[in-house]
């Protein structure tokens, strides 16, 4: 059976270094990442006699290409292709810790999300109804308290069965951004598709999003592909020039706020059920 390949990702202190120990104990090592002073820490599990490779990704708020962190966290999961993603998610700050696990599923890995610091939420006196979240995201949930172990056994468990479920590759959210980024967006998608640009390595959809977002990386692997780079940043440019002229804004910002408003709309649909209305309903 070919070994299994699992990467912990989410915001800084949301506890994947604490989630990371707990789940892989004596069994790691630290290094770092080629080229970089970017930690990386490794190490492995058996599960019914199967071995699970398990990496620490640095913290991030976002996939952008802003910083050391960002880049590394994304290359790792494009080059190094685990088959799933965990995203370690603060709980006490679920909206916020969201941002970044929508941009984990706009980029399609299979991803099982947990809900850390439960037991500071429990505490605060707050309820998040974990199975609607799910099902509203298209994506597993899971309860944990990384500090205590509390859910790890069902986080690989889960991890395990959503591996088997996604097993045929890759299925990147399709979200709106709405009327001024969108028909551009797939234009450019269908121009990254024929010409058949890193189409073996990225989704082309997410190159396109990713131009829009004036991602430095994207741009430059364009540049040195010649003439597609040049039509996407043209393409780029009108589109940005609309949005400065209509909107007052760019092309980055109003892709940031139709995230969040993704976001607002699962969370608005019942997610944070208020103590003492849960026993009226149950
Ligand atoms: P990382 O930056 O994501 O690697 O976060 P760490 O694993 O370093 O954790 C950040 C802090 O949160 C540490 O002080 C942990 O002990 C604490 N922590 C991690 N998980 C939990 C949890 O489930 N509950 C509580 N209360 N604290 C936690
Ligand atoms: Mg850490
Ligand atoms: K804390």
């Amino acid at each position: 059976k070919k070994t299994l390949s699992i990467a912990l990702a989410g915001n800084p202190n949301a506890g994947k270094t604490t989630m990371f120990n707990a789940l892989t104990g004596a069994r790691q090592s630290v290094g770092n990442y080629p080229g970089v002073t970017v930690e990386k820490r490794e190490g492995y599990l058996h599960v019914n006699g199967r071995k699970i490779n398990i990496v620490d990704l640095p913290g991030t708020y976002s996939l952008t290409a802003y910083s050391q962190e960002e880049l590394v966290a994304r290359d790792y999961l494009i080059n190094e292709r685990p088959q799933l993603v965990i995203d370690i998610i603060d709980a006490n700050s679920l909206e916020r810790n969201l941002y970044l696990a929508v941009q984990f599923m706009e980029m399609g890995i299979p991803m099982v999300l947990a809900l850390n610091m439960m037991d500071e939420v429990r505490k605060s006196g707050k309820k998040i109804d974990t199975r609607k979240l799910s099902q509203l995201l298209g994506v597993p949930v899971v309860e944990t308290v990384a500090r205590s172990g509390e859910g790890k056994q069902a986080l690989i468990e889960i991890a395990l069965a959503e591996i088997r479920e996604q097993e045929d590759g890759w299925r990147p959210l399709e979200i709106s951004y709405g009327p001024d980024i969108d028909p551009v967006l797939q234009e450019m998608t269908a121009l990254i598709q024929n010409a058949g640009f890193l189409t073996d390595t990225y989704p082309s959809r997410w190159l396109a999003l990713k131009y829009l977002e004036g991602d430095v990386q994207i741009k430059s692997l364009g540049t040195s592909a010649g003439e597609i780079g040049s039509a996407l940043e043209d393409m780029v440019q009108r589109v940005t020039e609309h949005c400065r002229v209509t909107l007052d804004s760019i092309p980055e910002a109003i892709i940031a706020d139709y995230r969040y408003g993704y976001i607002a709309s699962v969370t608005k649909q019942g997610v944070f059920i208020q103590r003492g209305h849960q026993e009226r309903i149950h």
